[in-house]
């Protein structure tokens, strides 16, 4: 996958995106102001991209059903919910993200913890809303994805990774041991985009063992996206990443990067991602999308 077609699919998201926001009532401006102004902030869409690529392998028809863009803006609202309070002054204290203030930075604490709130129950509201019409049959796929979209955004996974991080963090003399390293990259950074692969596939009828496969593609692209997401700490430039480098050395945070090298990263986040890309071959379905998409982001510059 190029570029080019990387950001066409990615406007086409972002249609999607924006047809779900919420609206201004009359006392809630500020508050929608703020999520609305972290959604559109900018972003690259990986989540919704990759379930809508997923949706698209199972299913037998190329038309797109409301239920999946309802799901492809849900995981959006949550993955920025957690970029809003991971750049809390409580958690990294960031200013910048995606060439933009952060939202506490632009519309202050209380708003950035609010912000992330009310994107988080939105998205479960967006989806639930969505149920509400769908034909009977439909149901059990979607209560599956909402389970799975739960579960992986929840303390099993994001929240459980991020909390791992925080406490490293905050003890002072705790000693990050790989294994640790480990759990919080599959939590915080691979689940999310486990549920997003896993989501298209439910919602298009995948089977339980084509779902387990994606899930663990997934992972795998996540430890990926993970090391190279260090990486790009380290060489990364600031205008392309649109925020400040070398914040894991700034804040003396362990990474994959300081335990083994930036060489040996580099060849972990091409092992990873091939091991990804080869997993796919049990798909009985062409993943070529997939696979270009996983090779795209091995190579990624923000
Ligand atoms: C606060 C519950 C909670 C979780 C925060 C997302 C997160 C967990 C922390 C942000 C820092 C970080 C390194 C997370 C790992 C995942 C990651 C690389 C997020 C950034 O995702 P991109 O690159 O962001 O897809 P864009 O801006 O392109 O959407």
């Amino acid at each position: 996958m190029d570029k080019q077609a990387l950001l066409k699919k990615t406007e086409q998201i972002n249609t999607v995106i924006e047809a779900f926001l919420p609206k201004e009532g009359e006392y809630d401006q500020l508050i929608v102001n703020a999520m609305n102004y972290s959604v559109l902030a900018g972003g690259k869409r990986l989540r919704p991209l990759m379930m809508q690529t997923a949706f698209h392998v199972f299913a037998n028809d190329t038309k797109e059903p409301e239920i999946l863009h309802r799901f492809m803006a849900a995981i959006e609202c949550i993955h920025t919910y957690s970029l809003c309070h991971d750049d809390l002054p409580s958690m990294d204290n960031d200013m910048y993200r995606r060439g933009n203030l952060t939202t506490h930075a632009k519309y202050g604490e209380a708003f950035g913890i609010l912000a992330g709130d009310g994107l988080l129950n939105y998205a479960f509201e967006l989806i639930a809303e969505g149920m509400l019409q769908e034909e009977a049959a439909a149901l059990a796929k979607d209560v599956h994805a909402f389970c799975v979209l739960a579960e992986k955004a929840g303390y099993r996974g994001m929240v459980g990774g991020q909390s791992l991080d925080v406490f490293l963090d905050q003890t002072q003399d705790a000693d990050t041991k790989q294994e640790q390293l480990e759990y919080i990259y599959r939590t915080k950074t691979s689940a999310l985009l486990e549920a997003s692969f896993m989501i298209g596939a439910i919602l298009a009828g995948a089977s339980e063992q084509e779902i387990s496969i994606l899930e663990d593609v997934a992972g795998k692209t996540g430890f990926a996206f993970q090391i190279q997401d260090d990486i790009l700490d380290l060489t990364g430039d600031e205008e392309v990443i649109g925020k400040p480098i070398h914040s894991d050395e700034k804040n003396g945070k362990k990474t994959f990067v300081s335990f083994a090298g930036l060489e040996q990263a580099k060849k972990a986040v091409e092992e990873y991602s091939m091991d990804a890309v080869r997993l796919l071959d049990e798909i009985p379905y062409p993943t070529d999308e997939m696979k270009e998409l996983i090779t795209y982001l091995m190579d990624r510059d923000n």
